[in-house]
């Protein structure tokens, strides 16, 4: 164990509402049906509101650079459920589209990220919050602040001033997709 993982507000049965916000990719088989797809299983998780979907990016791949390009989006959501809660979640429906992943960081059906849950701060072997690299990653905050130009990431500061300092050249808008 590196940490501790106690959820005060879990303890307290009085779980506050908080905005989890999450990222998911696709760079593997049909791409735009995995987004939809994953969306619609977080739409359908007990205890968790889906209130914004990003438009969809199409993104070159960073870290491992010789895959195929990513469709990324970002999904914000209200939830009282726990943050451990939620990131199995995320797992179960990386496991329900049968995600291939062969090299870590390498091409996957689909990707579901736990980016954020409220201002929370959590380091566990299992699970790290805010996660540790969106901050410098554009496919994450450059759709993020689309649909949340006032959004910050606790202990990075305001994603848009984050974004100024980053090449967002690989990250492209497709207006002719949008997951619902
Ligand atoms: N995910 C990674 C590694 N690199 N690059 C892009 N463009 N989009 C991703 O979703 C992505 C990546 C690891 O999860
Ligand atoms: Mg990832
Ligand atoms: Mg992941």
């Amino acid at each position: 164990m590196t940490g501790t993982y106690l959820d005060v507000d879990t303890l307290s049965g009085m779980a506050p509402l908080r905005m989890a916000v999450f990222s998911l990719g696709s760079n593997l088989g049909e791409r735009f049906d995995y987004l939809q797809g994953a969306t619609n299983a977080l739409r359908a998780t007990p205890g968790l509101k889906v209130t914004d979907i990003s438009p969809v990016y199409e993104t070159t791949p960073v870290g491992l650079v010789d895959q195929p390009d990513f469709l990324n989006i970002v999904v914000l959501t209200e939830s009282t459920l726990p943050s451990m809660v939620m990131l199995e979640r995320a797992l179960a429906i990386e496991d329900a589209y049968s995600r291939v992943r062969v090299v870590a960081g390498g091409p996957r059906t689909v990707d579901v990220d736990l980016i954020a849950v409220g201002d929370r701060q959590i380091a566990t072997e299992s699970l790290t919050l805010p996660h540790p690299r969106a901050h410098e990653r554009a496919f994450v905050l450059l759709p993020w602040h689309e649909i949340d130009p006032e959004a910050s990431i606790v202990g990075h500061g305001r994603v848009a001033d984050l974004l100024s300092g980053l090449d967002d050249s690989g990250v492209k808008r497709r207006d002719d997709l949008r997951v619902e």
